[in-house]
């Protein structure tokens, strides 16, 4: 399977996530990239290719302008009022103070551009977003040319970001640009499967309304667990999206002989759906050992899932989302490949 990589990748390297009432070194570390690639090259998986530039272009396809003006100025901006640290969101537009006015200051534009608080914003923010989108189109192009599949090793992650949010580490939605593209380039249907273990508001936010492109999501209830405000299994779609979104919120403790219950049930869907195209948001944070999420995935499950994926028979795009236990992340995503390619 084809790999997109970039040792770029590396220049996101944030200081601070507000954990737990401190500041600790960010779970979202360029260390994930080095283990991945690592059993990459072991496994061998097949070539490693650098990524092209594709521009704004399909960015402003999905994300909002002043979304994207925002982000490509927020950090200069957080320096010139002399903030002394990393731009960490404070306060946001509320049930109570809607925010019917995007402030001036740079502050409240920070809030009013996050979901949430825990991404800090910092000098290589815009520029490694743009890298890990350049990566997923990168390799979406290589799937829709070669109709097989390619492995996207992005990050940042993307699957939290919204129209016009950021947050949960991501800036720009991978594989909603991707899948996009897709369309654009004269893909009828669409399917993403999200199995990160947390849910994919972000991808679900930008396809609400649409039935080109179906999203389902496995992963933690959002009762117990981040995002929390978006995730529930009542959320099916509106208007033509109607019952083209699908949620799995699925209990804290769960393994992964319940898991795979809820992949089938998924797999059926798409099944009846016959896309053009898969696309998986591929999160490794399902595993037992994972030190933010609760799933009891073990090592050796990610290459049944690899395979009960490949048994859709799709061409198929994996694109890199979550997984925080760093040294085994590689063992697990490459896990997913291998079973998949097998
Ligand atoms: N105290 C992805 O997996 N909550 N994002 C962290 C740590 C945010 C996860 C809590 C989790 C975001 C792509
Ligand atoms: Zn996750």
């Amino acid at each position: 399977m084809l790999i997109i990589h970039s040792d770029r990748t590396r220049q996101r390297r944030t200081r601070t996530e507000l954990s737990g009432g401190e500041l600790v070194s960010p779970f979202e570390c360029p260390e994930r990239v080095d283990y991945i690639i690592q059993c990459a090259r072991k496994a061998p998986l097949g070539e490693i290719r650098e990524p092209s530039d594709y521009g704004l272009e399909p960015v402003l396809a999905i994300h909002d302008r002043d979304y994207i003006d925002f982000l490509s100025t927020a950090w200069q901006d957080w320096q010139a009022d002399g903030h002394p640290g990393e731009a960490i969101p404070n306060i946001w537009p509320t049930r109570r103070m809607p925010g019917r006015h995007i402030p001036r200051n740079i502050e409240g534009r920070l809030g009013y551009y996050a979901l949430a608080g825990e991404t800090s914003l910092t000098a290589d923010s815009f520029a490694s977003a743009l890298l890990s989108k350049d990566i997923a189109l990168t390799a979406l192009d290589h799937v829709l040319d070669s109709s097989t599949s390619a492995f996207a090793l992005c990050r940042p992650p993307g699957h939290h970001a919204a129209v016009d949010q950021f947050g949960g580490y991501c800036f720009i939605n991978n594989v909603a640009v991707a899948a996009q593209r897709a369309r654009d380039k004269g893909r009828e249907r669409v399917a993403i499967l999200d199995v990160d273990f947390h849910h994919g508001n972000g991808t679900q936010d930008i396809f609400y309304r649409r039935n080109d492109v179906l999203t389902l999501s496995l992963h933690g209830n959002p009762m117990d667990e981040f995002p929390y405000y978006l995730g529930f299994a009542e959320e099916t779609g509106e208007g033509p999206g109607e019952g083209f979104n699908i949620n799995y919120p699925l209990p804290s403790g769960t393994d992964y002989a319940i898991w795979t219950e809820h992949l089938e049930q998924a797999k059926a869907r798409i099944g009846e759906y016959q896309p053009e195209l898969l696309i998986i948001a591929l999160g490794v944070d399902t595993f037992e050992n994972d030190p933010i999420s609760s799933f009891k995935l073990k090592s050796e499950d990610y290459l049944d899932m690899g395979r009960r994926i490949a048994e859709l028979g799709l061409p198929t795009l994996f694109v890199m989302e979550g997984g925080y236990a760093v040294e085994e992340i590689g063992i697990n995503a490459v896990n997913v490949l291998k079973g998949f390619s097998h």
